[in-house]
This record gives C-alpha cells, sequence and structure tokens, in this order.
C-alpha cells in the first residue's frame, strides 16, 4: 500500500533543517494559487508551504524544504507527527472497521480513552468522559453539562480568552478580530470578567493574582449573581490570548470561591493539556481541581478527537442522549489516543518538556537581557513565548512581531504569533523535539529578531 510515490514521514525523517528553495518554493507557490481559487479565503494559512511529510521535529513541504517545527500544529502533535505508534494503530483501525457511531453500537477504543482521560485528568474523585470531535464542541459540552447539573444559566469567562469558533465558543473568546468581527450575535448569558496579566497588571506582578480575584470575585457577586452562574471557565495557561500564565493565587482563589458557591469550575486544557506544559495538565502547577475538564489537540497525535472529563455527580446529571455526535470518539481517533498515550509512556514525554522546557526559557531570558523590545518572557514546559513591546514601554510592537515571523518563516523555521495584540510570538515544539533541532531554531528566531531590531 506504501506506494512510493507518497513520501514517508514520521521520526525517521531527517531531523535537519534543508532549504532547496526560497520558502515559499515554486511548488507549493503553484498549489498556493490552486488553493486561493478553491478554498475560502476565511479559512488562512500562517506559512503556505505545502506539506508532504513531517516527523520529529520537521516539516518537509513539496519543493524538498526541510522546516524546523515550533508549532506543532498548534499544540497538536506533542509525540511527533505519524509518530510511528499512532500511524500502525490507526491503519490497524481503518483496516478493522472506521466507525459505527459509539450511540449506535460501542466498541473498546472510545471506554480505554476514556478510562484513560478518567485516571489522568487532576484529582482522584470518580469521574465518568464523554468524547467529541473538536476542542469547540468539548467546550460546548461542559457548558452544557455545567448547565443541566446546575440549573443555572451564566457563564464566565476571562478577559483574553480563546475557546473556539462555534456560536458559543465565539461569545466565550474575548478577541473580536478575527475570531467575532461580524459573526454575530452571541449567545447570551455570557459575562467576561478580568485575567490576572502580570505583564500588563496596573498594580504589579506581585499585586496581580489576589487583585485580580478579588475583583472577579466581587463582580460575580455583585453584577451576575452567584446563584445564576453555572460555571467559570478558564485556560490555566490562555493559548491564543498569548501564552499568559496567571498571576500566582489567581486560580486557586478562584477554585476556591467556585467550591464554595456551587459554581462548577471548567479547566480548558485544550492547548496546554497532554503533557505540553511539564505536566499532564497544568492545573497541576497550581494545585487547582477543576470540576471538569475539556481535552483536544495533544490527545491523539493529529487525529481529531476532544473529550469532556468531570466528576461523576455532574456527569451523570444529564439524561441518556442528551450528549453525543455521529463522530464523537471516532475508532480511528481512539486508536491514535491510546498509541499517543503509550508513547508519551514510553517516552517519558511529560519530563522531556520539562526539561526541554528549561533550554527554552534559558535561550528565550537571554534573548530579553539583549533586546529592549522583549518585554516578556513566560510560559511553563514546552509553551512559552516572548511579548514584544516598543522599548521602555508596555506598547505592543505587533509590526516587528510579523516581520520577525516572517523572517523566521522565510529561514525555515515554522513559528506562530499570538496575542489580543497580535504580539506576541509562541513556541510550541513538539516534546519529541531533538535538542540540537530546538537549538538551531531558535539561532533562527535570535537572528529574526536582531534583523529586525525594535
Ligand atoms: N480552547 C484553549 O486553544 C484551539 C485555534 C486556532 P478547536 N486553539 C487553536 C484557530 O485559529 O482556530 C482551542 C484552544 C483552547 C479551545 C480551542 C478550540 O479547539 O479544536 O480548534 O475547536
Amino acid at each position: 500500500m506504501n506506494d512510493l510515490s507518497q513520501p514517508v514521514g514520521g521520526p525517521t525523517l531527517p531531523q535537519e533543517r534543508r532549504l532547496v528553495t526560497e520558502v515559499p518554493g515554486p511548488r507549493s507557490r503553484a498549489l498556493q494559487e490552486r488553493r486561493v481559487a478553491a478554498v475560502a479565503a476565511g479559512v488562512s494559512s500562517v506559512l503556505p508551504v505545502h506539506v508532504v511529510a513531517a516527523g520529529g521535529g520537521v516539516v518537509v513541504d513539496v519543493d524538498g524544504n526541510s522546516l524546523i517545527d515550533l508549532g506543532s500544529g498548534i499544540a497538536v502533535v506533542n509525540v511527533g507527527n505519524a509518530a510511528e505508534k499512532v500511524a500502525a494503530a490507526v491503519a490497524a483501525q481503518a483496516a478493522a472497521f472506521t466507525h459505527t457511531c459509539f450511540m449506535v453500537t460501542p466498541y473498546e477504543g472510545y471506554v480505554a480513552v476514556c478510562e484513560e482521560l478518567n485516571a489522568r485528568t487532576p484529582g482522584d474523585h470518580e469521574k465518568r468522559s464523554a468524547l467529541f470531535n473538536s476542542g469547540a464542541e468539548a467546550v460546548e459540552n461542559a457548558v452544557k453539562v455545567a448547565r443541566h447539573a446546575t440549573g443555572r444559566s451564566a457563564v464566565v469567562v476571562l478577559d483574553h480568552a480563546y475557546h473556539g469558533r462555534t456560536n458559543l465558543t465565539m461569545a466565550l473568546t474575548a478577541k473580536s478580530m478575527p475570531y467575532k468581527t461580524g459573526f454575530g450575535p452571541f449567545a447570551p448569558e455570557v459575562y467576561r470578567v478580568p485575567m490576572a496579566y502580570p505583564f500588563r497588571w496596573p498594580g504589579g506582578r506581585e499585586a496581580c493574582g489576589p487583585e485580580a480575584a478579588a475583583e472577579v470575585i466581587d463582580r460575580i457577586t455583585t453584577e451576575i449573581g452567584v446563584d445564576q452562574v453555572a460555571c467559570l471557565v478558564f485556560e490555566p495557561i490562555q493559548g491564543e490570548g498569548g501564552f499568559i500564565v496567571p498571576g500566582a493565587g489567581y486560580l486557586p482563589a478562584l477554585a476556591e470561591f467556585c467550591a464554595a458557591n456551587g459554581i462548577v469550575l471548567v479547566a480548558d486544557e485544550i492547548q496546554t493539556g497532554f503533557g505540553r506544559t511539564g505536566r499532564w495538565f497544568a492545573c497541576e502547577h497550581e494545585g487547582v481541581v477543576p470540576d471538569l475538564v475539556t481535552t483536544a489537540k495533544g490527545i491523539a497525535g493529529g487525529l481529531p478527537l476532544s473529550g469532556l472529563t468531570g466528576r461523576v455527580e455532574m456527569m451523570q446529571a444529564v439524561h441518556p442522549g442528551g450528549l453525543g455526535g455521529t463522530y464523537g470518539g471516532n475508532p480511528v481517533a481512539c486508536a491514535a489516543a491510546l498509541a499517543t498515550i503509550e508513547t508519551m509512556e514510553q517516552l517519558d514525554l511529560v519530563a522531556a518538556a520539562e526539561s526541554l522546557g528549561k533550554e527554552l526559557r534559558g535561550r528565550l531570558d537571554a534573548l530579553a537581557d539583549g533586546d529592549p523590545g522583549i518585554g516578556d518572557v513566560r510560559g511553563r514546559g514546552l509553551m512559552q513565548a516572548i511579548e514584544l513591546v516598543h522599548p521602555g514601554t508596555i506598547e505592543p510592537d505587533a509590526a516587528r512581531t510579523r516581520a520577525v515571523l516572517s523572517a523566521c518563516h522565510r529561514a525555515g523555521v515554522v513559528t506562530l504569533g499570538a496575542g489580543t495584540y497580535g504580539n506576541v510570538i509562541r513556541f510550541l515544539p513538539p516534546l519529541v523535539m531533538p535538542e540540537h533541532l530546538l537549538a538551531e531554531g531558535l539561532d533562527v528566531v535570535a537572528e529574526s529578531l536582531a534583523a529586525n531590531p525594535a
């Protein structure tokens, strides 16, 4: 079946940056012309090289360029692209059966993934899980469960939050352009409260956690009404919002308030989960135990799968038939998830994220020392970022951010931007990234910053 015209990706691909044309090259540009004529312009691409293979820490394009991957398809291929066990499990499952619909006739893979999620998500209370296709769908279902379990309707979310692109999750997402502009009206009963953003908190980093938590609690109490709130949905480290690590004490204070007031605490671990931050789940860094947890992205090695896991009494509050969907927990995606978990254990990738993350932080701190335009370095494990500002201020420098990103792309390094102000460069390498390639990728970032000074 593996015909020779089909390139083979996975961990055996040469782990090197190799440029044989300009980026994007002529074949990518030709494909891009076809793409523009066929694909809706609303769907855009960060770096329009068309990919033929990927694995380990590289992405290979149709012109033969091998690029260093510092994005992992937005924090998805934590175990590497076309990871050996994942590719084999997908092939075997696809040959056995590809779909029955779990709601029609069930199968073991779905059950096994739920068992894994119940065991691995924070807290040793009894749990149940349900599986879906996308991150947004998992978040939607978290809100459904929280509303059903509490009989309340209000949903509280944070400034700078990102939770998806469906109607309800657009409402939960903070940033207007490009996610919300022109797409309203949005779902009602969504309330936004302050996020503890240390770099930008008026009272400073130290005061940030407690002050922001006090403000959130005050808003919920006085403006929304404690007994109206079904849930508070948060990212333990905000992703699209700019890799914002909340000020110390903020999340534990909110968790305590929610527990005391019957508000369901929903951790959106879609970007932070599955080893990314050097723990299985980012909530563990602060000892926060959420009632419900959403997972997606890193869960299935690149196949579309998401999960909602939570306290048994909340999850079981929903009547039979109240949750589901045709493809949710597709057997091929479940096989990929089980192989992903096996790979993470076998290669100890959670520990790898922590140790590589230390190197990444060392390099980013050193860059910041020599560059007055880097205002902040933050994140955990292999989820870290720099925020670019005009020197001596906190005024965002989005133009420089764009210039640096495009210089990295031309030099064969896949880098992603982020942030409410479009001035954050984020680093999300696969957890299997070879050390020498991470170092080389960061050399390119350093050169690109130097070539585009503040
Ligand atoms: N919650 C925390 O990070 C997806 C979005 C990219 P879906 N983040 C990448 C884009 O521009 O669409 C995300 C997330 C968090 C929810 C989601 C939504 O996950 O699988 O994209 O629906």
